[in-house]
């Protein structure tokens, strides 16, 4: 996007957080996918950024790398009962096929509305006459509707970064209707997938007074556009980044700590149950188990960053993953030769190219996942056309790189295969499917996305 299409963002949280070590604090950027991808699109633009500053307090509108932020402050009660509690009790795991179960609380639904009233007040109070606003994601899906009551001559656009469920699960919401109602505020709603955008289209019709296509519904006599925008990277920044002689010299220097033959398979994904890390495990203990691959041939390391610690799912996850990392440990590791290496933490995005640069084989096999970012990070890095990816069919991802190792991450068999696949693939193979992989995310880039996006909603 350029300076010119200046647009207002309003999204959970603001793309910054502050940190703090020792007597000083500085801005750091706020993790997760939705962060990944509007930040490199809207850098300098002088956008304003609608949104929570996580833990800190005080803070008033600022400026921050060309954007204008805007804070929106919650109680403490209110981050357990509309960021915890509903936001990532009930809609996160519903929307994830119900992977687990989600928590239906009646107490948390004022909250929710109230925050959601929140953010649409402040966007109300900031916005131009007829600016763009786009909002972002599951946490603020009233926010459409909301704005539109208070200030009908913006023009409100709103992006879902995580998929949409099937009518059959979307139908267990309690508020399901107002849900709906409350996207159908928007003039634009963007899906990941053609999948979601069809689900959303038939949950609108069966649940509220909508009318009209997959792509085109009517409400309350306004004409809604329902369209598909799969999010992508910043290639261009990500090759820029691995072709850096400090990326290079990084990524060989991992090569040599871990033994420079063994090829090193690696996953990294926030530490979140839809990510199926511990299945993946699993399907590395069954491959050095059936003697398909040894300590002194091959290594995983798995880089899982933290998120919403205190939700018990999360925390039971943990605990999982920790204890299979250390059986697998147990078991098969040899001095000199570590099986599985286990980082439970965030890593600067330069070193995470590095490591993507050094890795044989990209193990990406979430559960459930609207697009998944880590694949398309993992091809932008590979210069060479060496490596290969092992991608969830259950990605949004999936949909776009179809020469990817497609799998199915609760088929243990299968995993194990298409592990074994992709660490004998052939070089000429191999390169021939990174080619086309790249040339994909290449052509697709998040800055196409953000116009895309911006194209489509009203002039
Ligand atoms: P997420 O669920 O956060 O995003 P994803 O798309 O994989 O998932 O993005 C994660 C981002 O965080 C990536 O840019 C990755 O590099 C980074 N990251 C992950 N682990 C890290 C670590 N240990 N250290 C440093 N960085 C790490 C949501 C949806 C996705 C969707 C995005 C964008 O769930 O499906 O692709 O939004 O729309």
């Amino acid at each position: 996007m350029a300076a010119k299409d200046n647009v207002l963002i309003i999204a959970n949280r603001l793309p910054i957080h502050r940190v703090r070590s020792g007597r000083h604090a500085r801005w750091d950027t706020s993790p997760g996918g939705l962060v990944t991808a509007l930040s490199p699109i809207l850098k300098g633009s002088g956008s304003g950024w609608i949104g929570w500053p996580g833990g800190t307090t005080g803070i008033r509108t600022f400026k921050h790398d060309g954007m204008r932020m805007i804070p929106i402050h919650l109680s403490s009660s209110e981050v357990e009962q509309y960021y915890h509690g509903f936001s990532n009790a009930t809609i996160w795991p519903l929307y994830h096929d119900a992977i687990r179960t989600p928590t239906f609380n009646r107490k948390w639904w004022k909250p929710f509305v109230d925050v959601n009233k929140r953010f649409a007040q402040a966007a109300a109070r900031v916005a131009t006459p007829r600016q763009r606003v786009w909002i972002h994601d599951y946490q603020l899906q009233l926010v459409p509707k909301m704005l539109r009551e208070l200030r009908p001559d913006l023009r409100i656009g709103f992006f879902l970064h995580i998929p949409f469920p099937p009518e059959e699960l979307f139908a267990w919401l309690p508020w399901r209707r107002e849900i709906i109602e409350g996207l159908l505020g928007a003039d634009l709603i963007g899906f990941q997938t053609t999948a979601d955008a069809r689900d959303f289209s038939r949950a609108a019709r069966l649940f509220t007074s909508a009318t009209g296509t997959d792509h085109a519904l009517r409400h309350k006599s306004r004409p809604i556009k329902i369209d598909t925008f799969p999010v992508s990277v910043d290639s261009h920044e990500i090759e820029r980044c691995a072709a850096d002689p400090h990326t290079i010299g990084h990524a060989q220097e991992l090569r040599r700590r871990v033994g420079a033959s063994r090829r090193i398979i690696l996953a990294v994904d926030r530490l979140d149950y839809t990510k199926g890390i511990d299945l993946r495990l699993l399907a590395f203990e069954e491959l050095l188990r059936r003697g398909l691959a040894t300590v002194d041939e091959c290594v995983m390391i798995q880089v899982a960053s933290p998120t919403r610690e205190t939700v018990s799912d999360y925390v039971e996850m943990r605990t999982t993953i920790e204890r299979i990392v250390g059986r697998i440990n147990g078991e098969y590791s040899i001095p000199g030769r570590v099986a599985v290496h286990y980082f439970r933490r965030s890593i600067p995005r330069r070193e995470l190219v590095a490591y993507y640069a050094a890795a044989d084989v990209m193990m990406v096999t979430p559960l459930r996942d609207g697009m998944n970012l880590v694949a398309k990070e993992y091809v932008s890095s590979r210069l060479d056309h060496s490596g290969a990816l092992v991608l969830s069919e259950f990605a949004g991802a999936a949909q776009e790189l179809r020469q990817a190792y497609l799998v199915n991450p609760w088929d243990m068999d299968g995993m194990v295969r298409s592990m074994d696949i992709a660490l004998r693939q052939s070089r000429k193979d191999g390169r021939l499917r990174m080619g086309m992989l790249r040339m994909h995310v290449r052509r697709h880039h998040v800055h196409q996305w953000g116009r895309d996006f911006m194209g489509a909603m009203p002039e």
